[in-house]
């Protein structure tokens, strides 16, 4: 083990996604989105993973992304506080339905283009590296009923149009790209993922969830290929929520049932986007659940030919299965299953933290893919407390990051290749899987709120004065 820890050059930032911050969902010919009829609060973390049909009802919902925290007219002010914590990188999403507000026009909306043109000349202004999600979780509901999201071959090509418009667009400003958030989600949670929902003991449901994730792999290589004739020097990696699955116990039973299912949902994408290939357990996976797929002459080469450059992830939580789920039974909230582990703790939405676990994660993936290894999102969703003085001591999200932060120092002193770390979300944003204000994850905080009040007025937390130290001391000084 050698001595180095972060190298030079390191991407220290954070990450948000246009959704769930931008808000103004109908500035400047903005087009809807399937994150706008996607309701708040509670009842959105039943949707995610069944059936909704993304009709907008008012009376009924609220819809958390058509506020959002108003980032649309205020990024000057949250950049130039990303800027005084010394942010060397900054990710954003592109919002589909901003640049193509139905997804199929044949021209793009140019006042949506000019917004983000205005973004990337702020963080230049700062020297702040954008690194920009095409995909993340949206995109134009006109496409997304018409063709029932990507389910469809078609959205193929209306994506390419998307990609096509920003790389011509952006490629002197943009060096860094993801194709799809947390492409893997697909599998999991397709309202977010693949524009619809689809019930849980829908018959067709393992086949419909494979063949739009298939889709979006023939996406990511043919978008790789065109940023290869449009902008050379650019790297596009692919994103994988990510989590290590322990067995629950050393019963060979158990260790079967995590072995696969790490396979399943840790795996399975990025072996197809970063190999290139679909791997050998996918054959047998699929006979055994009767799935199979509309794989068409040229998609295998395609996919073969134009590999993500690097594997960026989330990471949350790790996981604990057992072959025997009965009588146990995960903290409600983990989104993604499995059962509680007696050595780990719970966020106060029930994700079980564990840093140790991304030390862990971050090696099975270099060991696997050998390509380097981004840390697109990490942080701890909590709920704050504003003192009488404004102040705001998060100490819980201190400590949450600072053992995150020396998990991955860890391993690249182990010489894991890591090309930064974007923590989730350095300003309060609204949540993705409950579409709450509650759940806060910023070293910055947002006066706004779940009943609606509130004015959107930014303030600093303990933690952003820390991250500042963090970023200054390139990841020595943690304390
Ligand atoms: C990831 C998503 C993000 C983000 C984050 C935290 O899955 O890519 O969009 O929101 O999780 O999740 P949540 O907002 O539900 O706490």
């Amino acid at each position: 083990m050698t001595e180095k820890a972060f190298p030079e050059g390191f991407l220290w930032g954070g990450a948000t996604a246009a959704n769930q911050c931008e808000g103004a969902y109908l500035a400047d010919g903005k087009g809807l989105s399937t994150a706008d009829a996607l309701p708040g609060g509670k009842i959105r973390l039943d949707l995610l993973s069944g059936y909704h049909d993304l009709t907008i009802d008012a009376t009924k919902y609220t819809y958390p992304s058509h506020d959002a925290i108003d980032m649309y007219h205020r990024y000057k002010e949250d950049i130039k506080l990303f800027a005084e914590m010394g942010f060397k990188c900054y990710r954003i999403s592109i919002n589909w339905a901003r640049i193509f507000p139905n997804g199929c026009e044949s021209e793009p909306n140019e006042l949506g283009l000019q917004f983000y043109d205005d973004v990337f000349d702020e963080l230049t202004k700062y020297n702040i590296e954008p690194l920009v999600t095409i995909s993340h979780y949206e995109m134009p509901l006109h496409l997304a009923k018409k063709y029932r999201g990507w389910s469809s071959r078609e959205v193929i090509d209306y994506y390419l149009r998307f990609a096509e418009t920003l790389f011509e667009r952006y490629k002197d400003k943009v060096k860094y790209w993801l194709t799809f958030n947390e492409v893997n989600n697909a599998l999991l949670m397709p309202i977010l993922a693949l524009g619809f929902g689809v019930q849980a003991g829908d018959k067709s449901r393992q086949r419909l969830l494979y063949q739009s994730f298939h889709h979006q792999a023939v996406a990511n290589a043919k978008a790789i290929r065109l940023a290869e004739r449009i902008m050379p020097d650019a790297v596009l990696g692919i994103m994988c929520m990510s989590a290590p699955i322990y067995p629950y116990s050393s019963n060979p039973d158990d260790v079967l049932t995590a072995f696969n299912r790490e396979r399943e949902y840790t795996y399975f994408c990025a072996d197809v986007t970063i190999k290139g290939k679909y791997p050998y357990y996918a054959k047998d996976y699929f006979a055994k659940h009767g799935i199979e797929l509309d794989i068409r002459d040229g998609d295998a080469e395609l996919i073969s030919k134009y590999r993500s450059k690097f594997l960026a992830i989330s990471y949350y939580m790790s996981v604990t299965e057992k072959a025997d789920k009965q009588e146990f039974c995960a903290t409600p909230g983990s989104i993604l299953g499995g059962v509680d582990n007696p050595y780990l703790k719970s966020s106060d939405w029930g994700w079980q933290i564990d840093p140790k676990g991304l030390h862990i994660l971050l090696h099975k993936l270099y060991d696997r893919y050998e390509v380097p290894l981004f840390i697109a999102e990490n942080g701890l969703g909590a709920k704050d407390k504003v003192e009488p003085d404004g102040s705001i001591h998060d100490s819980y999200r201190i400590g949450y990051l600072r053992k995150h932060i020396k998990a991955i120092k860890r391993a690249v002193q182990e010489n894991v290749e890591v090309m930064g770390y974007t923590m989730w979300g350095p300003i309060d944003i609204v949540s993705a899987s409950t579409g709450e204000y509650a759940k806060r994850y910023g070293f910055i905080y947002v006066n706004k709120h779940d009943d609606g009040s509130g004015d959107f007025a930014r303030s600093k937390k303990d933690s952003f004065y820390w991250y500042k130290r963090v970023i200054q001391s390139n990841g020595e000084d943690l304390e």
